[in-house]
């Protein structure tokens, strides 16, 4: 693990890999598929309508409550569920505490990664009808024995995603970057600065001739400062467009500050969901059962059917600068349409 700067944070946010991933996405030949934008004709009261008939039709076809405690060595349901990264997990008082750690000293420092996806893929072959996952996160906590000037403005303080996959991890983990597909959305929490939410998809060879693209990954980019590039990738979020910030295409992204507005985001118990409808051409999240933002992104699974035609994998992610990060979580569902 490297020492954290704001360049090696927003690689470990989208695993890692990313100044390697353009070079083979340009090499796969351009896909066909229509550009993805905010879902037209539709006001946020007919979309929510729709959002609400659609959830109330919805199976459950993979569900924890979280009520039932496991022992040693794993204290989780490791049939169901699949260790990535340093995820740890166990149950507690009917939640889901998913916990990252690193080695000591205590307090803000190397950012450390982990979690959970689902040992099986547990969304509909070929993302078929409407697939959709909701999980509510309660809380964020941390060790708190640490001198308080180790707290550097601007570090990461967390970040967490939900990925729905044809692999297990994040939009840019995929091992074949020309096949793989998937959608996610993170937020990442910057002390200081702000909490910076996303929606986002993997990459495809066209994005690069249609889209705006921001310095993280970039070979020319090595010479600017860590200040130079959050203010090249906020500028392009203040404008509201469609960019790249590889290796995600960010459809929808929120930023919440001061600190009062992130309070009220995250200082409670909040429900997120990730939907696929319309056989995947549609992609929208929601914020406690209130739909946020909606987008076209037609072809963008239909370009690589292989990938998803047994379904996809659920991917649960956080990422922490302390030495013990855990997430508090509770009621997860799975929910498909049936045929
Ligand atoms: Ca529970």
């Amino acid at each position: 693990m490297r020492r954290e700067d704001p360049l090696s944070r927003r690689e470990f946010l989208y695993s890692g890999a990313a100044a390697a991933v353009t070079g083979s996405i340009l090499a796969a030949g351009s896909a066909v598929l229509s550009a993805p934008g905010r879902t037209p004709g539709q006001s946020n009261i007919v979309r929510q309508k729709e959002h609400e008939l659609r959830r109330a039709s919805l199976a459950v076809q993979f569900g924890d409550d979280f009520s039932k405690t496991y022992g040693p060595p794993d204290y989780f349901d490791m049939k169901r569920w699949t260790k990535l990264m340093a995820g740890q997990a166990r149950t507690e008082g009917g939640r889901w505490l998913m916990e990252v750690r690193r080695d000591p000293p205590p307090g803000p420092g190397t950012v450390a990664m982990g979690g959970f996806a689902t040992t099986d893929k547990v969304f509909n072959p070929g993302l078929v009808g409407t697939n959709g996952v909701e999980i509510t996160l309660a809380g964020f906590t941390h060790e708190e024995d640490y001198p308080k000037e180790m707290e550097e403005p601007g570090g990461l303080i967390q970040a967490w995603s939900l990925t729905i996959g044809s692999w297990k991890g994040l939009v840019g983990g995929q091992k074949d970057r020309q096949k793989d597909r998937g959608v996610q959305l993170h937020f990442d929490l910057l002390r200081g600065d702000g909490l910076f939410l996303y929606l986002v998809r993997g990459l495809l060879p066209g994005d690069f001739d249609k889209y705006p693209r921001d310095g993280f990954g970039r070979k020319e980019s090595k010479s600017m400062s860590p200040q130079q590039l959050r203010e090249i990738h906020e500028n392009l979020i203040k404008k509201g467009e469609i960019f790249i910030s590889v290796p995600c295409l960010s459809l929808a992204n929120r930023i919440y500050r001061p600190e009062e507005k992130i309070r009220e985001f995250l200082g409670r118990s909040r429900r997120f969901g990730v939907f696929l409808t319309d056989d995947a051409n549609t992609l929208y999240w929601t914020l406690d059962g209130q739909v946020m933002d909606a987008f076209e992104i037609a072809g963008y699974f239909g370009s690589s059917s292989e990938s998803v035609k047994d379904g996809a994998f659920l991917s649960i992610m956080g990422l922490g600068c302390f030495q013990r990060n855990t997430w508090l979580m509770d009621d997860l569902d799975v929910l498909v349409s049936r045929k």
